[in-house]
């Protein structure tokens, strides 16, 4: 899938370096004419290294990136001097990347944070030198260790982030709070409106090994469409999320309106838009007592027209039935 400069889909061919070959090599100075073995170790071949990088957002960057190579490490020379290890390449991809074997189609790891690093080929071991070697019964071996060889294989590099929750809602509805406790994502968030202007994208580690995306992204208002507000050219960051979380908060004066408004927005902005699965997370119940809450309820039951969940990032209340619902839509 490939639209525009929007690419969350890419192929390369990745090699790493071979290890440099350890050195046979015998002492030699004036007058002293029967030195040791001094050959040193060979280098070790770069690696090819994939690195989490949280400002990057698509894999635009590496489109064109047919074949990535390590450097070879150098062999190892006399006076113990060992080679050069070959030169490691690193290369930047967006958080929720994942790497398979393009061959196998196999998983190999997934990119979840800012800074992480995983090697996806490994550089030859370099070869030792002959000084190693050196024993009692053998005083001059005359080999080394020749280097391990490089590691090759053809890569597939997804970008997740299509395939998750997108966060819709008012500005000041708590979008950006909630990402920020269900994930690592450090948005900024603030008691004023568009306080978002970029979306953030964040991990939700689910149970134990799972994982899914979930972008936040500026506040939508009525009247988006004709450009109010910040518009709503920054949809498409969730254009292509397969779940629509929607966010109203408690003490919005009229809940099933405000859906109805979001609704209609994103109506305007692309009608396909309406075919993703959605559910409403009322955010900052907190707010709301026992008595006040079993109230809306009855109401909610009644008006609104999808599946909808109480919840507060403040309080912490909710979060792992939101969790275990988008989980289940998502599977
Ligand atoms: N009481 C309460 N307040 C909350 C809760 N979640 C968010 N808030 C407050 O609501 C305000 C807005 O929160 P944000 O997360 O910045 O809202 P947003 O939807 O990202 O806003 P924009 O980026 O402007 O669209 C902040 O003052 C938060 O502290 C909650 O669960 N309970
Ligand atoms: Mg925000």
């Amino acid at each position: 899938m490939t639209e525009g400069n929007f690419v969350d889909y890419v192929k390369m061919h990745v090699s790493s370096g071979n290890g440099g070959k350890g050195s046979v090599h015998l002492h030699r100075e004036k007058f002293i004419t029967k030195g040791g073995p001094d050959g040193g170790d060979g280098g070790r071949g770069g690696h090819v290294i994939l690195r989490g990088n949280s400002n990057l957002w698509t894999l635009l960057h590496l489109k064109f990136k047919r074949h990535v190579r390590a450097g070879h490490g150098e062999h190892g020379s006399k006076s113990r001097s060992s080679g050069a290890d070959g030169e490691d390449v690193y290369m930047d991809v967006p958080l929720g990347t994942v790497v398979r074997d393009t061959e196998t189609n196999e998983i190999l790891f997934e990119i979840t944070e800012d800074g992480e690093e995983r090697i996806v080929a490994e550089g030859g071991k370099g070869g030792l030198g002959n000084w190693h070697f050196k024993s009692s019964t053998n005083q001059t071996p005359r080999y080394a260790q020749p280097g391990l060889p490089l590691e090759e294989k053809f890569i597939t590099l997804e970008l997740k982030v299509l395939a998750d929750v997108g966060l819709v809602g008012f500005p000041n509805a708590g979008k950006s709070t909630l990402l920020s406790v269900v994930t690592s994502a450090k948005p900024k968030i603030a008691d004023y409106e568009f306080t978002t202007l970029k979306p953030n994208l964040g991990i939700v580690k689910y149970r134990d090994f799972q994982t899914f995306i979930m972008a936040d992204i500026p506040g939508i208002i009525e009247g988006a469409a004709e450009g109010k507000g910040l518009g709503y050219y920054f949809l498409r960051h969730i254009e292509r999320n397969s779940i629509l979380l929607f966010m109203i908060p408690a003490d919005a004066p009229d809940i099933k309106k405000q859906y109805d408004i979001l609704l209609d927005e994103l109506r305007r902005y692309n009608p396909e838009m309406l075919d993703k699965d959605r559910l409403i997370a009322i955010s900052k119940s907190d707010m709301l007592d026992d008595e006040l809450k079993a109230e809306m309820k009855a109401e909610l039951d009644q008006t609104l027209p999808i599946p909808y969940l109480f919840i507060s990032s403040v309080a912490q209340q909710g979060l792992t039935e939101l969790k275990d619902a988008l989980w289940k839509m998502l599977n």
